[in-house]
């Protein structure tokens, strides 16, 4: 990243992690110049410098060698075999051909088209908008719902709150916090590294500016969770290191001390909540025979019971927001720790006041806690899909290993679609997904995946047909986003990569031959659509410049809301503002929750036993918890081969970070090649030793690209990727989300010859 003045040929454009103008030579960026309205630029930008010429791009369509020769089947050595170049027009014939064999012989239940991912910032070019479009054009796809980001509370929240994530996108805002909490206590902390990332961009990076400034005014923030460095030290005034997987535990004790002191705002229970009565008993044990006392809590999640006691006469005295961050819930059992959490808020009945009660998400992406444009971005229309069939997105894995097979969700009895064809377009399933190896032979038994990418990520290298997709400096589109305070004219920086299209152009060519083209494009090219999109988003306030000015000006800069308190009207008149649960009010217990009878759920917060943590017996052979969390040199997997990326590696792997203490028992130094390990697969990783981890607690990022070392098993990936390491089951039968959090690990040190990263170069092609 370079500071300093743009140079004069270069335009705006924006990512996900911040607006910039690029420096372009010889049609690669050269430099990248943040936006001169962002106080806090993000380091990724550096990510960007050689992206667009790099290696790794796709440089033409490829079709893997066994499906052109044996055409549509399971495939054993997908991801394993050689690609073939191939040209457009003979892609697009068949590619359409085999469209419309699956179409016709199966129908559209038997195409995937969920393909969850992040891509890139722009509204128009947003490649899973492109392909749920073109799928539906066809007569519709097997979607998924929910996120991996956020996937256990968006099923939770709606029995407890009435709401999923609209309520995640209307936290009380930073500058209301600054203004009125005195306490914070930070359950997983309000990590900076996921601050710097934002769906369709942040121009202004303001968060840590406005934690910093709480601290300075004297707001106590108190850090619960196994990272130091998920509350930035300068700011922290403590450190509370619970064990991962225990944090549902140590905020019911907290409850109890509340609950048993008669520190509790029973009024406010009994105005706004309902179900207090069974969670109390829950509480005081009256149900089970063990009151969640701090001395019963201590033993599980390791925080001493006088501190937990503290705490909470602390939180009782003084106005208090309770956080809890994303991760706590990408678990098993992770709706827990969120009830608790909004329980706890409850009993100190602050919720709805300004700078009180609790918040989810802040930390977990850079535009939680900033108040949400009302008027609606520029959208690109993605038509109708008659497909009813939905999976839970985390559960693909299941689905295409056991069609037709049952399982539970949100209290309904399902089935598991029959698949035919993958179509994945804008994310990397073979970084987000958990339990790669599963996930791999899952892959394998698909007749035909088709992925559009532009570079040879895991997920192209797993696919039979392989269209090149352009980035985003290689088109013009129009970035905005929910908070963000500017819409921007994504103004392309350099012509396409070799043979590279973009998506719309691909699909356009595809439904050309199908004979969908007029129901796909409208007759429109994608710079009419861009025209159209901006007058569209222009109507609702006619102040706004034409499309002409704004494209010339850049930018164009879109005031916020005022800031807002979560609940507020709620709160201030519960009977004129009812939340939408069966009682109107939030749900302690929920009812509903507790007929579904699902023993990983029930109808109240409660500590469960994971699978995998330190107490239990797995943790004889594997006695590591793997914190397996969102990286801080790249968003997700995007770009690890950019520079910013690169310099984060240690000894070539990604970096595994590990107590002093462990590494001792283990003798390991800083920079060592070690294997991270337990029976699912293994990785290379190069040692870090830091004091900031709790003993016992080891920490490795996600987005490393898979690079599996051959004919090993169980899968051993030479660059790091930490996904071969974690679980693939549901949070719970409620919600079925996202569980790869957390993972028991070994960790040795590497002593055979050092593998080759193979993903670190294009895959064969005859
Ligand atoms: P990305 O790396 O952003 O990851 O998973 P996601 O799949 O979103 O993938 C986006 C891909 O889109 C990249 O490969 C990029 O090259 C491609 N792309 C960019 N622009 C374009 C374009 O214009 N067209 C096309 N066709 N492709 C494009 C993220 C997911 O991972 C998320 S959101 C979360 S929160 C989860 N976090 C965790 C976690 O904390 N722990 C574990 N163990 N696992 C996780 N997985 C989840």
């Amino acid at each position: 990243m370079t500071a300093g003045p743009p140079s004069s040929t270069s335009h705006f454009h924006t990512s996900h992690w911040g607006a910039f103008t690029p420096g372009i030579e010889r049609g690669d960026v050269t430099a990248v110049h943040p936006s001169p309205f962002d106080p806090a630029p993000s380091p990724l930008l550096g990510n960007l410098v050689g992206s667009l010429r790099h290696r790794l791009r796709i440089p033409r369509p490829m079709v893997r060698e066994g499906w052109l020769r044996d055409g549509p089947g399971p495939a054993p050595r997908r991801g394993d075999e050689p690609f073939v170049p191939v040209g457009w027009d003979e892609v697009v014939d068949r590619l359409a051909d085999e469209l419309r064999r699956v179409y016709s012989q199966r129908g559209p239940e038997a195409v995937f088209g969920g393909s969850y991912g992040w891509s890139s910032a722009g509204r128009f070019h947003h490649a899973q908008g492109q392909v749920h479009r073109f799928l539906n054009t066809l007569g519709g796809y097997v979607a998924s719902v929910n996120t991996y980001s956020a996937g256990t509370s968006e099923v939770l929240l709606p029995h407890v709150l009435g709401a999923g994530p609209e309520i995640l996108r209307s936290l009380t805002s930073w500058p209301v916090l600054l203004e009125h909490t005195e306490l914070m206590v930070c359950v997983g902390g309000v990590p900076a590294k996921n601050m710097a990332v934002a769906p369709g961009g942040v121009t202004a990076h303001t968060t840590e500016g406005h934690l910093a400034a709480m601290a300075a005014r004297g707001t106590e923030l108190v850090l619960v969770g196994p990272d130091r460095r998920d509350l930035p030290a300068e700011v922290s005034s403590r450190w509370l290191p619970v064990r991962p997987g225990t944090d549902a535990a140590f905020l019911l004790a907290l409850c109890h001390v509340l609950v048993t002191e008669g520190l509790y705002d029973e009024a406010f229970l009994a105005t706004h909540c309902a179900g207090s009565d069974q969670v109390l008993d829950h509480l005081l044990g009256r149900s089970d025979g063990t009151p969640k006392s701090p001395r019963w809590a201590a033993e599980l999640c390791g925080v001493d019971a006088d501190a937990i006691t503290a705490l909470a006469h602390r939180m009782a005295s003084r106005r208090t927001m309770i956080t809890l961050t994303f991760s706590l819930q990408r678990a098993e059992f992770g709706e827990q720790p969120v009830w608790a959490g909004v329980l706890l808020a409850a009993l100190l009945g602050q919720i709805g006041l300004p700078g009180g009660g609790f918040g989810h998400g802040y930390g977990s992406i850079g535009d939680n806690g900033h108040p949400a444009h009302t008027t609606t971005l520029p959208t690109l229309p993605q038509g109708h899909n008659p497909v009813r069939e939905r999976i839970p997105v985390a559960r693909i894995a299941d689905m295409l290993l056991h069609p037709g097979a049952e399982y539970d969700y949100d209290g309904a009895r399902r089935r598991y679609p029959d698949i035919e064809l993958v179509y994945w377009c804008g994310g990397n399933p073979f970084h987000h997904h958990q339990h790669l190896a599963r996930l791999r032979a899952a892959w394998r038994r698909v007749p035909t995946v088709v992925v559009h990418e532009p570079y040879w990520t895991p997920a192209a290298r797993h696919a039979d047909i392989v269209l090149p997709a352009t980035v985003t400096l290689e088109r013009d589109d129009i970035g905005a986003s929910r908070t963000d305070t500017f819409l921007t004219a994504m103004h392309a920086g350099a012509a396409p990569y070799e043979q590279a299209r973009d998506d719309y152009t691909a699909f356009s060519a595809v439904a050309a031959v199908l004979g969908t083209e007029k129901e796909y494009t409208e007759g429109r090219s994608a710079a009419d659509w861009l025209r159209h999109l901006y007058d569209g988003w222009r109507a609702d306030d006619a102040a706004r410049p034409d499309f002409d000015a704004f494209w010339a000006a850049g930018q164009v800069r879109v005031p916020s809301p005022p800031p807002g308190v979560l609940l507020a009207d709620f709160r201030r008149d519960p009977a004129a503002h009812p939340l939408a649960t069966p009682s109107g009010r939030i749900e302690l217990s929920s009812a509903v929750v507790a007929s579904f009878g699902y023993r990983d759920c029930p109808g109240h917060p409660t500590w469960l036993e994971p699978v995998e943590w330190h107490g239990s017996e797995r943790a004889g052979r594997f006695p590591l918890v793997l914190l397996a969390n969102n990286p801080a040199a790249r968003l997700h997997s995007q770009l690890d081969f950019g520079e910013h990326s690169r310099e984060s590696k240690v000894a070539g792997r990604e970096p595994v970070r590990i107590h002093p203490a462990d590494a001792t028992r283990r003798g390991l130094r800083s920079g060592d090649l070690v294997r991270v390990l337990n029976d699912r697969g293994a990785c290379l990783a190069g040692v870090v030793v830091d004091a900031d981890l709790s003993p016992g607690v080891v920490q490795m990022s996600t987005g490393a690209w898979l690079s599996p070392v051959p004919d090993v098993e169980p899968l051993l990936c030479a660059a790091g990727n930490v996904n071969v390491l974690t679980r693939d089951v549901g949070s719970s039968r409620l919600s079925q989300g996202c569980a790869g959090a957390r993972a028991l690990v070994e960790i040795e040190k590497w002593r055979g010859p050092v593998p080759a990263i193979d993903a670190a170069s294009p895959p064969e092609t005859v």
